[in-house]
């Protein structure tokens, strides 16, 4: 061995020795502190950009930072755990731990709070999202009854985006148009052609010319580009769409009680935030689209607005027979819902 060396070996060992317990201490620190920081998974069917993500990650910083850390929640936006049509299902499976659902997407399902599906006259998200919460919370529907529901929220109101201009009621017929839930019934009172799908299959379909246009609230001509393509905006202000965001039942009840609390503490703020960050962003995303891709709103004369609310009326009558039918007290909901719009929707 070289003698040159030789002082330098038990200082060369103290080194190693002390990098090993360094790197061991650094190894085991961000162990153990991920061993005590509970992971939940988060499941989301749209694009990331999309109003359901958005509250998605907010709601993930919210939870973590009043935690403090405790919990950590790994999102999934774009389908890349569970898709639009499997979300509940797969929630209630325990595939993921926590799901965003379009309750228009399992017609059926929700006897009672598919009343939020009903041409009601929402005018903001905010005003229906927290109308929606506050329906839940008072009533707590049975058909929820499998999973834990953490928030609820609405989509703003609908109208159509198309290739075409649509200037009056009669331009509709026959008029392929996406949709889904209570908003495809209503263009078929109107008698369009509605396309059902959900929002996530949309721009495929779009795409392939199976679809003139859609009917869904203007955040989408940002978000999914739309703008680009359908430059006719007619403002119709139908129907909502309501959203629910659920918990696999037995990992709720796995959950400590502070962190039950901080969920809980969490459901009529988020329902609002939500609310309210949508309607900021549909109004951007009119100024983004007219300013960038030179769009057309089109506002239909009030004879047609009030001929159109005339013929939806039967919506709520059908599904006041649906609801009954499964033990929904109808009158008594609609009531409730009605006076909660005009104490929200000012
Ligand atoms: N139009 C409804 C709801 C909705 C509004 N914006 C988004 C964005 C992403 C998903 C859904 C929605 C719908 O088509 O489901």
């Amino acid at each position: 061995m070289n003698a040159r060396f030789l002082p330098a070996a038990p200082a060369g060992k103290a080194a190693l020795a002390l990098a090993a317990a360094l790197l061991a201490v650094a190894c085991l620190l961000p162990g153990a502190a991920r061993a005590q920081a509970l992971t939940l998974s988060y499941a989301n069917f749209p694009p990331a950009p999309t109003f359901p993500c958005v509250q998605m990650e907010r709601w993930a910083q919210e939870v973590r930072a009043r935690t403090q850390g405790k919990v950590e929640i790994q999102t999934y936006p774009g389908s890349t755990l569970l898709g639009a049509k499997n979300m509940w299902s797969g929630v209630i499976q325990g595939q993921a731990d926590i799901g965003c659902i379009s309750m228009a997407y399992q017609p059926g399902v929700f006897p009672m709070m598919s009343v939020f599906e009903q041409p009601l006259g929402f005018s903001s998200a905010t005003a229906a999202s927290m109308a929606l919460w506050e329906l839940y919370a008072a009533r707590r529907p049975e058909e929820f009854a499998r999973v834990k529901v953490l928030t609820l929220f609405a989509s703003a109101p609908s109208n159509i985006m198309c290739k075409e201009p649509v200037t009056s009621l009669a331009q509709l017929k026959g008029m392929e148009l996406r949709a889904s839930g209570g908003a495809s019934l209503a263009l078929e009172i109107l008698g369009a052609t509605p396309v059902s799908m959900p929002a996530s299959e949309t721009p495929e379909a779009l795409q392939k010319g199976l679809i003139k246009g859609v009917l869904s609230s203007f955040d989408w001509l940002k978000d999914f580009n739309f703008a680009e393509h359908l430059k006719y905006q007619t403002v119709t202000n139908l129907v909502v769409y309501p959203f629910a965001v659920i918990m696999n039942l037995d990992k709720w009840n796995a959950l400590p009680d502070d962190v039950k609390a901080v969920f809980d503490g969490l459901s009529a703020e988020q329902a609002e935030w939500t609310g309210r960050y949508l309607d900021a962003h549909v109004r951007e995303s009119l100024d983004w689209a007219r300013e960038k891709h030179g769009i057309e709103v089109i506002e239909l004369p009030r004879a047609e607005l009030d001929k159109a609310e005339a013929e939806l009326a039967v919506m709520i009558d059908a599904w006041k027979e649906r609801a009954e039918a499964k033990g929904v007290p109808a009158d008594a909901v609609l009531a409730e819902v009605r006076a909660l719009r005009q104490k929200h929707d000012k």
